[in-house]
């Protein structure tokens, strides 16, 4: 069974690259028995709720400077399906396994085959899934896109230690008044998984979600920045990060060393997007006090708002370069957590 400390009324699934990978990587740690010498690579967790409530559904054609950067794009399928098979093979291009994380009709996936990839990015209805819904969904056979906070949890019970995303969330604008904080930061403080991420969406509270952050113990290490990275937006030089890192087997370092004093605990490691697609931050902020002022307006609340936020946004004049920045960053924090993922099994 997978994994082998699960109950057999809640299945779980894993594809075989995916479970061999697991179970080679298990028996180098020492977990299993000896035997078979380790033949496992390594493994890069992916989540699956931008793929169900992020990504257009309908194909897309991408600009010359687009396909010149990422020729493998595929403009004539679903763009979110489009954008999760360019994801996983940016993993394999550097050696590791992707496992992107979804429940499809009740079970839990770790690592999709192309049809259920296909399903679940067709799937009109597919929830969005968080750490307090999975229960609900495994039960009742439904099917949905896993969040950064439900993703991780899953990964780290399967014994993944990497997982790339997009941008993380974190505590909403208005918090005082809302107090609308995303799972994300209680399942990164609370699970073994370093998440590799463009940083922090623009639409939060940024100043108060590093103050979050820190006060849950989240190490937050810049790769080549030492400042905050905004997902689509440049850096802000004003959030000063406490530490950073020049290449991967730096970041594996100060991760490793992280695990041996709180093994339990969750780190983040944070790339800017990629500089031919960031976006000025105020043609993003403008678009943005438009996409909240409609959200105050309509009174979207809970799950609901950061989906709709960033459709508003992808809505805006800027939503085709945001769609670009948005799958070029994606692309880049899968290669850099395979890269990592690599260098936590270097001796
Ligand atoms: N990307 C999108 N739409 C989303 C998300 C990502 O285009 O909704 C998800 C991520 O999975 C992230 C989650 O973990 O939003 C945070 O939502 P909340 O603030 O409700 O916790
Ligand atoms: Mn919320």
């Amino acid at each position: 069974m997978f994994p082998h400390t699960n109950d057999a009324r809640y299945p779980w699934k894993a594809t075989d690259e995916v479970a061999h990978a697991l179970t080679a990587g298990a028996r180098a740690a020492g977990r299993l028995g000896e035997g078979q010498p380790d033949d496992g690579h390594p493994v890069v967790a992916l989540e699956s709720t931008v793929l169900t409530h992020g990504l257009p559904r309908e194909p897309r054609s991408m600009s010359a400077k687009f396909m010149a950067a990422f020729p493998e794009w595929d403009p004539t399928i679903a763009a979110n399906l489009a954008a999760a098979k360019c994801v996983e093979s940016a993993v394999r291009s550097r050696g590791a396994v992707p496992a992107t994380i979804a429940l499809i009709d009740g079970c839990v996936c770790v690592g999709l085959a192309h049809n259920e990839l296909a399903q679940l990015c067709a799937n009109e209805n597919a929830k969005k899934v968080s750490l307090r819904d999975m229960g609900s969904v495994i039960a009742r056979s439904e099917s949905g896109g896993t969040t950064v906070a439900a993703t991780a949890a899953i990964a780290a019970r399967a014994g993944i230690s990497l997982f790339a995303t997009g941008g993380i969330g974190g505590v909403h604008r208005g918090w005082s008044h809302s107090l609308d904080f995303s799972a994300d930061l209680l399942a990164i403080a609370t699970h073994r998984i370093l998440v590799v991420s463009a940083g922090v969406k623009i639409l939060l509270d940024l100043a108060a979600t590093m103050e979050a952050l820190e006060s849950l113990g989240i190490p937050v290490i810049g790769y080549r920045t030492t400042s905050l990275p905004r997902f689509t937006v440049a850096p802000d030089p004003t959030l000063e990060l406490s530490t950073h890192v020049r290449d991967a087997s730096e970041a594996a370092g100060v991760v490793a060393a992280h695990w041996s004093v709180r093994p339990s605990s969750g780190a983040l490691l944070m790339q800017p997007c990629p500089e031919a697609f960031v976006l000025p931050a105020q043609r993003t902020e403008l678009a943005l006090s438009h996409a909240l002022a409609e959200a105050t307006r309509q009174g979207v609340r809970g799950s609901a708002t950061t989906p709709f936020l960033l459709a508003r946004l992808a809505d805006s004049g800027d939503g085709q370069e945001m769609l670009e920045a948005n799958l070029a960053l994606l692309f880049a924090n899968a290669a850099l957590a395979a890269e990592v993922a690599s260098a936590l099994r270097a001796p």
